[in-house]
């Protein structure tokens, strides 16, 4: 049996980084949290409350990883299922090495899974930023993939969640397709 998800949102990542930590801070779901990979085995949602009583769905999947489109993991299948108007938010830690193969990697495994899945929206977020300083922060922002919004953001420390849920609201509502060229 599959879980017909429907959400605004899906949160796309490797495993680890911090998808459902980020659920639980923006919503009142309680997903299981922990510092190894696949804690999330099954999709969770959540409702996230915007300004005036205003709200919308996130799905927090089990984590990508590289050569999931081969069947390895669990995550990529759930995706299928998430709804046609749909924004992806790619989710990598800070501390990554090099964040732009991390991001090209995640759109490589969801391409070759269902092309279509390109063609949702794709916003970024930079995890555990609670973990570098300022400059560190701006330097890395040099670094990112520059055809994709991005938003820094620490679901401990609570930083960048408005701006976030902001960047995420208005992509949902916006008529305007973003322009993908990766
Ligand atoms: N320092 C820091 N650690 C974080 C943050 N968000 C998550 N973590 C930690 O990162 C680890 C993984 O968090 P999860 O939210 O379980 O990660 P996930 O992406 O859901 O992982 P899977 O379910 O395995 O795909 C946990 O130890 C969290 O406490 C953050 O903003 N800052
Ligand atoms: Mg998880």
């Amino acid at each position: 049996m599959e879980l017909k998800v429907l959400a605004d949102v899906g949160l796309v990542g490797f495993p680890n980084a911090g998808k459902s930590t980020l659920l639980s801070v923006i919503s009142a779901a309680k997903p299981k949290i922990a510092d190894y990979a696949f804690t999330t085995l099954v999709p969770n949602l959540g409702i996230v409350s915007y300004h005036d009583g205003k709200s919308f769905v996130v799905a927090d999947i089990p984590g990508i990883i590289e050569g999931a489109h081969e069947g390895k993991g669990l995550g990529l299948r759930f995706l299928r299922h998430i709804e046609r108007n749909s924004v992806l938010l790619f989710m990598i830690p800070v501390d990554t090495a090099d964040v732009k193969k991390e991001y090209a990697i995640l759109l490589n495994e969801l391409e070759q899974y269902s092309p279509e899945l390109l063609d949702k929206e794709r916003m970024l977020a930079i995890t555990k930023c609670d973990m570098i300083d300022e400059v560190m922060m701006q330097q890395l922002a040099k670094e990112l993939p520059r055809n994709v919004k991005h938003v820094m953001i620490s679901s401990v420390a609570g930083t960048g969640l408005n701006e976030l849920k902001d960047m995420l609201w208005k992509r949902l509502h916006s008529t305007f397709p973003a322009n993908h060229v990766d």
